[in-house]
């Protein structure tokens, strides 16, 4: 009976692949900051990963309060870092959207918001 030795190194195996997984790409902080405010549209919005990047395969959008793309579509990728242009879209809540392949081969997403005004 050695099933239950084998069965025993499972989660072992499991819990040093989550280990791993953590070296995945992951945000590390973004310009204008997460959940801050800003007292006007930014220009660009920056961000910082854990990891450097494929810029093949690494995307972001933003959406104004009206929900209008406001982002030019082609995101700069050097490094860890991505940027992309905005268009001004007007005062309230805007949502950034990630997606990016880290150069591990993961992919990782992930959103966050910040406001414009007052
Ligand atoms: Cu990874």
């Amino acid at each position: 009976m050695r099933h239950p030795s084998l069965i025993a190194t499972i989660p072992l195996l499991l819990v040093l692949a989550t280990g791993a997984a953590q070296a995945h790409a992951m945000l590390d902080h973004a310009e204008p900051r997460v959940g801050n405010k800003v007292a006007s549209p930014p220009k660009e919005v920056t961000l910082w990963f854990t990891q450097k990047l494929e810029p093949a395969f690494s995307t972001v959008t933003v959406t104004n309060p009206a929900g209008e793309r406001v982002d030019s579509g082609k995101a700069r990728v050097s490094g860890n870092q991505m940027s992309i242009p905005l268009r001004p879209g007007g005062a309230g809540t805007y949502h950034v959207n990630w997606h990016v392949l880290s150069v591990d081969t993961h992919t990782t997403e992930g959103n966050f918001t910040f406001q414009v005004g007052q």
